[in-house]
């Protein structure tokens, strides 16, 4: 009975307090084969795995075989239809604590008690790609933490974007079908480069905002652990008393927020499509646990009408310097699934899924989600029974009038399936709210019935513009770079056009810019409705900003380059270096980076044991061939003549130091390593100083130096690894 279970589980966790009570309560439904003999579903040992029940030696099978018939059926129904959005993702265990009590915004039990460990699984995703297809897509990230609380589980799925596309749930169907591959011949894969999309965009003036948060670099992340995360809507918390604010949600990566280049993206897309999946994994294995903080933007009632925005509005943000994000507790990610069928695959986010204390707001959007997923896993997950699967149960126990249906797990006695009742004694009952009964917040509604857009939803550039204006100038380049590279995929001539009538909205330096890569003027004037699904009165002049310009016009917060930039942790390296180099160059750099967090790796010309000139060997990590530079954070070159020299040979060494410094990665060589890193300088190197002598050149995240490894050199090296990039070398557009 997986109740009677989940409670006794439950309850063994609150005693241990260190422990989580969801993964706890999987136990009983772990299996492992180890010492165990084959069965079939029945139970039934088997003895021959091997062969087909046939009619003699060389004979027809026999529709008799039960064996073969159980297997190949079974086989023939194992997968199930992937998630029509957000289908690639994968997953962890956790928990979640609060630092102090909340308990003056919200009554949330899981908000409340700093001692209390909530046990989260969380799903990372894109959105437009199939299964199948690569975590490095130019798309927007889906952040889904399901939180098993003490009062059922609360779902907040998010993004890793603030704002969204559109405003009204009613267009969610046609954004989806513009953005995933074309219907007549299937393509692109996981792109939002093409025709479809942009003509839809481009008729949408509202998706313009979230559009400049798709061109950014925040769309091709460099870890899922280095994303920040948004709850996206505004949403309520509800006290004791039944007092009530808005509430936006954020996570904040403790690593900070950083981001591959485009060119580095669709290079990872072929040597590793698996990148941020395998990061975490390891990441997890390795026990440096992935870990962010909760952060509430909270706004009282009475400010509701305070920003110039409606807070209804699922394509604003509020910006960090008018509502600063608290942060209020932390989430680590700290046990990788044992299935990713049954964890990740089978598990159900809803946003409907709340606890007493969080309520929802009018925004259409989320009102609209509010009907979506529990629809579409109705036929995902093949009936109306699949909070029972292990990964969606709650850790409450469940008991109402709802059984039957396909695959009921739970066995529910007695005659009575209604309520009121006589003969089960009332139960199960109602429960008061301070029984813990979810009541909702009685917000006052009233008005005509309409389809109308709220006129307080027609300002649609200024926060576009925000976010624009508010990048650096290297942020700015690689948005501008990104349009160019979609709009350039574009086949249809007035789409691009249209899009730069767009963009012009935002920003006329950004049109022109976007427009010479097209070899396209911006054009002067528009002589169509901007977007035909307007109401007819809201031609683009009404599209301009109806309550004043955004409050601010530039957010520091929204830019990469004001982010966390103080620790190497988790980073990958890379060692280069051949038979013949020096070991006493490898090791205590080595030793100085793990200290740090660091993730080392040995790349050679090829594996095996390495010879070092003093005979000792290093076993190599990656050869040339399995390793690629675009899958490391920085590239360190040994020293050692014979091994410089067989590695300026090698053409896949040079590309390897290439590439980093194209990059814009740190790069650290010491002794003989220098001459390797001069041999493989790119021509659009402006590094072209010759390294004398044991000087130590520190520039632009190059660490040189002709003499040892010394402490201050590999010092300044963990430095600039922890910078991230260093954009100083780009070469600008
Ligand atoms: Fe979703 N979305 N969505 N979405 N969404 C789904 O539910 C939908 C939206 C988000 O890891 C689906 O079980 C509608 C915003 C995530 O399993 C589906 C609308 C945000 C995930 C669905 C939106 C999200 C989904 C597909 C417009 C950020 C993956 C499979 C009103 C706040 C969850 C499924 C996971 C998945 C509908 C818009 C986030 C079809 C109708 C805005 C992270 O129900």
């Amino acid at each position: 009975m997986p109740n009677a279970r989940s409670k006794t589980a439950a309850r063994k966790s609150t005693r241990a307090a260190n422990r989580n009570a969801k993964v706890d309560e999987l136990e009983r439904d772990r299996e492992t084969a180890d010492g165990a003999a084959m069965t079939m579903n029945t139970g039934l040992r088997v003895n021959d795995n091997q062969n087909t029940l046939t009619a003699g030696e060389r004979g027809p099978s026999l529709l008799e075989d039960f064996l073969f018939r159980e297997k190949i059926t079974h086989f023939d129904h194992e997968r199930i239809p992937e998630r029509v959005v957000h289908a690639r993702g994968s997953a962890a265990h956790g928990h979640f604590q609060v630092y102090e009590p909340q308990t003056r915004l919200t009554r949330a039990a899981f908000l409340a008690d700093p001692a209390v460990r909530t046990p989260v699984f969380v799903r990372f995703s894109t959105v437009a790609g199939f299964r199948g297809s690569t975590d490095l897509a130019r798309d927007v990230r889906g952040f889904a933490v399901r939180f098993y609380t003490t009062e059922g589980n609360f779902d907040l799925v998010g993004n890793n974007i603030p704002v969204f596309f559109i405003q009204d749930a009613i267009k969610f169907p046609d954004v989806i079908h513009a953005v995933k591959p074309e219907p007549h011949h299937e393509m692109p894969q996981a792109a939002s480069a093409h025709d479809t999309f942009w003509d839809f965009i481009s008729l949408m003036p509202e998706s313009m905002h979230m559009v400049m948060w798709a061109m950014s670099d925040r769309a091709i992340p460099r870890s899922y652990r280095m994303m920040e995360g948004f709850g996206v809507h505004t949403f309520r918390l509800v006290d004791a008393k039944g007092g009530s604010r808005f509430v936006k949600f954020h996570w904040k990566p403790l690593l900070g927020v950083h981001s591959v280049l485009w060119d580095e993206a669709t290079k990872i897309s072929g040597k590793d499509p698996d990148f941020h999946r395998r990061d975490q994994w390891e990441a997890i294995a390795a026990g440096t646990f992935p870990e962010w903080e909760l952060g509430l933007q909270v706004v009282e009632e009475k400010d509701e009408e305070r920003f110039g925005f409606d807070l209804l509005d699922p394509t604003k943000l509020i910006p960090e310097e008018l509502v600063p994000v608290r942060r209020v507790g932390k989430m680590v990610l700290d046990r990788n699934p044992d299935n990713f069928f049954a964890e990740t695959e089978q598990v159900a986010y809803h946003p409907g899924n709340i606890v007493p204390g969080i309520d929802f707001t009018e925004d259409p959007l989320l009102q609209g989600r509010l009907f979506s997923y529990l629809d579409t896993q109705l036929t995902r997950l093949g009936g109306p029974n699949f909070h029972e699967i292990p990964i969606n149960r709650p850790l409450p126990e469940i008991h109402n009038g709802q059984r039957d249906g396909f695959m009921r797990q739970q066995i529910n006695t007695g005659r009575v399936s209604y309520e009121p009742n006589s003969l089960a004694g009332g139960c199960p009952f109602q429960s008061k709210i301070a029984e813990g009964g979810f009541a909702s917040f009685p917000r006052a509604v009233e008005g005509p019935k309409l389809r109308m857009r709220p006129r307080s939803f027609f300002d649609h550039y200024s926060q576009a513009r925000m976010f624009f204006r508010s990048q650096s100038t290297v942020e700015q380049n690689h948005l501008v770079n990104a349009l160019r590279f979609e709009l350039g995929k574009v086949e249809a001539p007035q789409v691009r056009e249209r899009m730069l009538v767009q963009l012009a909205q935002v920003d006329t330096s950004l049109a022109n810019r976007v427009g010479q890569g097209l070899g396209l003027e911006v054009p002067k004037k528009n002589d169509g409705p901007l977007n035909r699904s307007l109401p007819a009165d809201a031609k683009p002049a009404a599209l301009q900003p109806v309550d004043g310009k955004a409050p601010i016009d530039k957010s520091p917060a929204l830019s990469m380059q004001d982010t966390v930039k103080d620790t190497m942790r988790t980073r990958r390296v890379a060692i280069l270096l051949a038979d013949g180099f020096d070991a006493a160059t490898v090791d205590p750099v080595r030793k100085a980076l793990e200290a740090e967090g660091g993730v080392v790796k040995v790349v050679a010309p090829r594996l095996g044991n390495i010879e070092a000139a003093d005979g000792s060997t290093r076993l190599a990590d990656l050869s040339l061939l399995t390793g690629s530079s675009v899958v490391f954070d920085a590239v360190y070159i040994a020293g050692g003549t014979a091994s410089t020299r067989l590695l300026a040979k090698d053409p896949r060494a040079l590309e390897f130091i290439g590439e980093a410094y194209k990059h814009c990665k740190a790069i650290y060589a010491v002794a003989e390593g220098v001459d390797l890193y001069a041999a493989a300088k790119p021509s659009y190197s402006h590094h072209g100083k010759p390294v004398e002598g044991t000087k130590l050149v520190i520039e632009e995240g190059i660490v040189l130096t002709r003499g040892p490894a010394t402490k201050a050199a590999t010092a300044a090296f963990i430095e600039a690894i922890a910078a991230h990039r260093h954009w100083g070398r780009e070469p600008v557009s």
